[in-house]
């Protein structure tokens, strides 16, 4: 379907797409549905055999989103809406792997995806005002537009402790999760890490392991998820609420079903307060943090007080005093990190076969044929899973070597920090678009996807009706938009902790310090100002 062109420089025949699209995760897939309907010929490259991106590669035990289920499906296919049934509350990883599939199946998708291809370089042709692309396999492929849909959390990092290529057991890292089953049963299993993902395997692996010790570095605020089977009945209930579900979705700070209290945490009596977090800690998902009063993270006060009531529930529920203040954290308040949502999580630390150690007391020194040795003990084990976390926000994109106009790369124009233009545009980097860039509104992150995909049809709808065939954001607007990112993240708690939510890694060079990472404004103001450029004609982008 794409017009053959010679290359003026190898001289070898390669196709001309009208769009490539990295990555056939949830932005990918949407993003190629809509480019059809603009009558676009698509070619998707995507490293993994199967489609789902983040629910294609995460496949470790106990995997599963924090968004409720009926909030983070597709929106816009009402059909399929009416037809999938989500099986829980917070449904596991395989069945929204299902789901994607599906989502392929019914739109054809993959004759247009070629898999087991991992984009290496894209380089921007000013003479022909082209994208080349190039695959790890040495082929090349032409374009008029280029769509990075790689994800926000999808380039996983590991440690780099002695000896780890000498271990002589099975090793996985979360992120990059074989897809054959993986057997704990009667194993001695390390997991390092206590992220979000680290706590979902631990207490899924504390079922059948014979010995799971847990490696933590820092503790993190965790908070009940409450999940549940959904029965046919509450589904067909479910299915006739959906309009108003993404409603709410679409009106809420992050786009999930909770949003911030509008009182404040010392407006309402002690009493109150108890009964409220109360409330919160016993119902389903995000609640505690994003549908906690509206000001536990920018008051110290405040933040010391949830704090507080999460500690003590932490109390309550781990029976060594000892474990249990190893599992509060004592270096940031609750909700300034992301916060793992769990089943039983703290729970597992009274098994017999379920260990602690703090690497902050006794580091990890080196990895052994055998297992790990710290700075106090040697430990066997026959399976280590890494939960290390990634390289988020734009780890992705430091993965491929983008050149723009003039052989500017973007490693370089990203070397004091990332910049974009609502996370989607890149000065110097014409006819690319960025789906989850940085300093996009996340949060519940398929609501985002949509709307950034629909913000960029609507663009390339523009371009077409106007016969226009080059677009590129102006350093202005990048600066302007930049202003307003740091602005939003000024007072934020949040602000004054390392984590992934604020660029630090430090399994990576270069991520040693704190930045604004992302965009922590609310998804309506950020909406309103990605719609505020398309509703003034584009005027803060160059169109040709
Ligand atoms: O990664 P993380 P993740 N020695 O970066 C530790 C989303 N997600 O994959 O904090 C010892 O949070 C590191 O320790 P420290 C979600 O947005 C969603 O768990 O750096 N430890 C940390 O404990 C989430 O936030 C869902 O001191 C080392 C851990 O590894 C994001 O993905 C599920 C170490 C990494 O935690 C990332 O979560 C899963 C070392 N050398 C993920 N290096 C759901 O929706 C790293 N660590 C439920």
């Amino acid at each position: 379907p794409a017009t053959l062109q010679t290359s003026p420089v190898t001289g070898a025949a390669s196709a001309t797409w009208d769009a490539i699209i990295i990555g056939a995760g949830m932005s990918g897939l949407y993003q190629q549905i809509r480019l059809r309907e603009l009558g676009m010929k698509v070619r998707v490259f995507e490293a993994g055999t199967g489609v789902g991106g983040t629910w294609y590669w995460n496949r470790y035990p106990g995997c599963r989103f924090d968004s409720e289920s009926y909030s983070y499906g597709f929106s816009f296919d009402k059909e399929l809406l009416q037809e999938w049934s989500w099986s829980e509350h917070f449904a596991p990883q395989p069945e929204t792997e299902r789901y994607l599939n599906l989502v392929a199946d019914k739109y054809d998708l993959r004759r247009d995806i070629q898999f087991s291809a991992r984009v290496k370089a894209a380089r921007w042709d000013e003479v022909d005002r082209l994208w080349t692309v190039t695959l790890d396999s040495g082929s090349r492929h032409r374009s008029r537009f280029l769509i990075t849909a790689i994800g926000a959390l999808s380039a996983p990092t590991m440690p780099d402790f002695p000896g780890m290529d000498a271990f002589e057991g099975e090793a996985y890292h979360t992120g990059l999760w074989p897809k054959a089953p993986v057997d704990f049963t009667g194993k001695r299993v390390a997991v390092i890490g206590t992220g979000a993902s680290g706590v979902q395997t631990i207490q899924e692996v504390a079922k059948t392991a014979a010995q799971l010790t847990v490696f933590q570095r820092t503790p993190n605020w965790c908070a009940p998820l409450h999940n549940g089977r959904i029965p046919p009945e509450e589904m067909a209930a479910i299915r006739a609420r959906y309009d108003e579900i993404f409603r709410r979705c679409d009106e809420t700070f992050s786009c999930f079903l909770h949003t911030p209290d509008p009182r404040n945490t010392f407006d309402v009596s002690a009493e109150e307060r108890e009964a409220f977090l109360e409330k919160l800690y016993s119902e389903r998902g995000f609640g505690i943090w994003v549908g906690n009063f509206k000001d536990i993270l920018t008051n110290r006060a405040a933040n010391e007080e949830i704090s507080r009531f999460v500690a003590d529930k932490i109390r309550q529920r781990v029976k060594d005093p000892k474990v249990a203040e190893l599992l509060i954290p004592k270096n940031h308040g609750f909700g300034t990190r992301r916060v793992p949502l769990e089943t039983r999580y703290y729970e597992c630390y009274n098994q017999p076969n379920v260990a602690l150690v703090d690497t902050r007391a006794t580091p990890i020194e080196r990895i052994t044929p055998t297992g790990i040795r710290t700075s106090d003990a040697e430990y066997g084990f026959d399976i280590i899973v890494y939960a290390t976390g990634f390289d988020a926000l734009r780890g992705a994109f430091d993965r491929i070597d983008f050149t723009g106009r003039e052989g500017a790369t973007l490693k370089e124009k990203w070397q004091d920090g990332a910049t974009s233009l609502v996370g989607m545009l890149q000065d110097g980097f014409p006819n690319m678009f960025m789906l989850l860039g940085p300093h996009t509104a996340l949060g519940n992150i398929p609501r985002s996807i949509e709307f950034n995909v629909d913000w960029v049809t609507r663009l390339l709808r523009h371009l077409q009706e106007n016969s226009l065939t080059y677009v590129e954001a102006r350093p202005e607007a990048v600066a302007r938009w930049m202003d307003h990112v740091m602005e939003v993240a000024q007072g934020l708690l949040s602000m004054e902790v390392d984590s992934w939510m604020t660029g630090v890694n430090r399994n990576v060079a270069g991520r040693q310090t704190r930045v604004v990472a992302r965009y922590t404004g609310s998804a309506p103001t950020y909406r309103a100002w990605a719609n505020g450029i398309a509703d003034r004609g584009y005027a803060e982008l160059v169109l040709a």
